[in-house]
């Protein structure tokens, strides 16, 4: 068994709270469209790129919109992300982040993004990360987003390693199943923290701690780790 060499975090809902502003911007497209859409809706977008997204968004449409219309509206969605964004400081930066982040680091540990965002870089320059990882591979890097392992093989080869020495962080049910299809152990916290597919399980980054992340205990489907919670009952 492969001892972990490197962390490939997700950037939304994992290393920063954009994934509120991501809801607020498609809201305020689907109520000027007059298209339902709710927080529910809302979960089925996190770790899927835009055009996937927007996708989603026209499902409860009461009308087919063009391919044209379709890019504009999804610009239109991006510019009100935008300026969601540019409110955007180091505050932003979810808790226990940067303390494992800094771990890791001294334990030697490579660490990298693996977003399918295209605005990866902004949100990094906002919250004073740009220059923490080893490598940044996001939306603008792939023609395949999750749950297409792309995001994360690429990390990997930017790293210089196998995938079974990559270990990723994801916030997401597409994220999840990406981690896996690239062969990589899995870490996932906040809503997906009950997916079955999950290697370790944690409500968020400040329940973890170095040492369960860097056990061979994250090669198993079900860890009896300090970081591992029980899938919640009923669902
Ligand atoms: P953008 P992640 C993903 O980022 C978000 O979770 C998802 O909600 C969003 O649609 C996607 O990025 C594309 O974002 O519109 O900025 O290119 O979670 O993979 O870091
Ligand atoms: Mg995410």
């Amino acid at each position: 068994m492969k001892s972990i060499k490197a962390v490939i975090f997700d950037l939304d809902g994992v290393i920063v709270s954009t994934d509120d502003l991501h809801f607020r911007a498609w809201k305020r497209l689907a109520e000027e469209e007059a298209i339902p859409f709710t927080r529910e809706d809302n979960e089925r977008l996190r770790g899927v790129s835009r055009m996937e997204s927007l996708a989603i968004v026209l499902e409860r449409a009461a009308r087919v919109y063009t391919d044209d219309e379709k890019m504009r509206m999804a610009e239109r969605k991006n510019g009100y992300y935008r300026e969601l964004l540019s409110t955007l400081a180091p505050d932003a930066v979810l808790p226990g982040v940067l303390s494992l982040l800094d771990e890791l680091r001294k334990a030697g540990i490579k660490m990298a993004i693996g977003s399918s965002s295209r605005n990866a870089g902004s949100i990094l320059q906002a919250i004073g990360l740009k220059d923490a990882f080893d490598a940044v591979v996001d939306g603008t890097h792939i023609a395949q987003s999750k749950p297409d392992p792309e995001v994360f093989l690429r990390a990997g080869d930017a790293l210089g390693l196998s995938p079974g020495e990559c270990l990723v962080v994801e916030d997401a049910e597409a994220g999840v199943l990406a981690a896996r299809a690239a062969g990589m152990p899995v870490l996932a916290v906040g809503s997906a923290a009950n997916h079955p597919d999950a290697t370790l399980r944690a409500p968020a980054l400040d329940h973890v701690g170095t040492k369960d992340l860097l056990s061979g205990r994250t090669q198993h489907p079900r860890p009896r780790g300090a970081t591992s919670v029980p899938p919640a009952s009923g669902g």
